[in-house]
């Protein structure tokens, strides 16, 4: 016989029946069934975020006669009920955040006996992750954020940038928030995350590119090795982003264009003795700087004027290789003389051609215009007579109409 299991029965009489009792149960004493003792020590386990909705109660079963116990919750008649010696029970469908009762009694056909009682709290649900990140006016340094707002328990929203750990946060129920600060060209990726005391959400993400900013002007443009017909620029590359220089004349709309990182051009096809303005800017995608300018001007033509001896007869060419300095479109051929002291001059210039003579001071093309002649000699020749200064003289021998052919010139004294 094992102590507290087995069952004694005490035969006798009781009036006209056999009736027997466990000696170790109490409540069926006498042979009547009684109402189970108690449960105790009623307590919610497993209330987590993860699982807001559920929760476990248990309890501790102190009774041996019962059927079963009854669970109630303390807005409802309707029992749950769970089998004898049960002392453990998963509630599903509770809603999150929420304070509830529970009452567990044990019950047999006799009744229910008195009940454990516990309230307890759900835990708060994460949030619904937001949706649709997009990005909308992006600038070189800025970008505005949207999403959608899919949850009605967030704290705010928590905005990332996937480089850094701590997160931008705005209110509850917002679905847009503008980034400033950003590096032009630059690529970034930004996730939103709706928060509250649960912990965060999921979610949702978003890449993009900011714009390339203009490049930085270059600066101090200068000139060197200036000769009749070109010039060489230099400058400083004052940008990191330049896809290229471009470099203007002033009086053109056209640039020439030269690879990112160039320092120097030479510009070729100048005219001589003429002054130029040059305009250099970086350039991109997103636009080109301001520039750096520089006015210069190209060397005078530099060519050795012959000297001729005065009496005597000089014969020349006119050729298309000198052009006129003061008959636009002629051939010209150019003399200096040379007088010691003040001299009455008759230059003569002959030729089969129609001839045009200008006197000039100086030893120079570009001299300042003494005098000139058409038609002063006889024929279509020239001729000029006139008293001059001591000094050094120029003689531009040239045509009245286009022409090349043969001349001769003589300065007699
Ligand atoms: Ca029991
Ligand atoms: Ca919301
Ligand atoms: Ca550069």
């Amino acid at each position: 016989m094992t102590e507290g299991s087995e069952v004694v029965l005490f035969a006798g009489t009781y009036g006209r029946g056999i009736y027997s009792i466990r000696l170790n149960d109490a409540q069926r004493q006498g042979g009547v069934l009684l109402k189970p003792i108690a449960p105790s020590h009623l307590n919610a386990i497993h209330l987590t975020h993860y699982s807001p909705t559920y929760a476990t109660l248990t309890w501790r079963d102190n009774s041996n006669n019962e059927t079963g116990f009854k669970i109630y919750r303390s807005s409802s008649n309707t029992p749950i009920i769970v089998p004898a010696n049960t002392t453990i029970k998963t509630i599903t469908g509770l809603t999150p955040n929420t304070s509830y009762t529970y009452t567990v009694k044990a019950y047999n056909s006799a009744g229910e006996s008195a009940g454990t009682r516990k309230t307890f709290r759900t835990l708060m649900a994460k949030p619904t992750a937001p949706s649709n990140l997009n990005t909308s006016h992006i600038t070189t340094n800025s970008a505005t954020l949207t999403w959608q707002d899919k949850s009605n328990n967030e704290t705010g929203f928590k905005i990332y940038r996937s480089s850094s750990n701590t997160p931008i946060i705005v209110p509850a129920n917002t679905t847009i928030k503008t980034i400033t600060g950003l590096t032009p060209n630059t690529s970034y990726t930004y996730t939103v995350k709706a928060y509250n005391s649960a912990g965060e959400s999921a979610g949702t993400r978003k890449t993009f590119r900011t714009l390339m900013a203009k490049p930085t002007a270059p600066s101090n443009l200068n000139t060197s090795h200036i000769t009749t017909n070109s010039a060489t620029l230099t400058w400083q590359d004052k940008s990191n982003n330049e896809t290229g220089f471009k470099i203007y004349r002033s009086s053109s709309n056209t640039p020439i264009i030269v690879p990112a990182n160039t320092t120097s051009k030479t510009i070729t096809g100048l005219t001589p003795n003429t002054s130029y303005t040059y305009i250099v800017k970086a350039y991109n995608s997103a636009g080109q700087s301001v520039g750096t300018r520089k006015t210069f001007k190209t060397q005078a033509n530099t060519t050795t004027i012959p000297t001729i001896a005065l009496n005597t007869n000089t014969n020349g060419t006119w050729d298309t290789h000198t052009a006129s300095t003061h008959r636009h479109g002629r051939y010209a051929k150019f003399y200096t003389f040379r007088l010691t002291h003040s001299t009455k001059v008759t230059i003569d210039l002959t030729s089969s051609k129609d001839t045009y003579l200008f006197l000039l001071q100086g030893n120079s093309k570009n001299g300042t215009k003494i005098t000139h002649n058409d038609d002063g000699g006889a024929g279509l020749n020239s001729r000029i007579t006139r008293t001059l200064a001591a000094g050094t003289y120029t003689i531009e021998a040239t045509t009245y109409r286009p022409a090349t052919g043969a001349f001769v010139l003589r300065v007699s004294r």
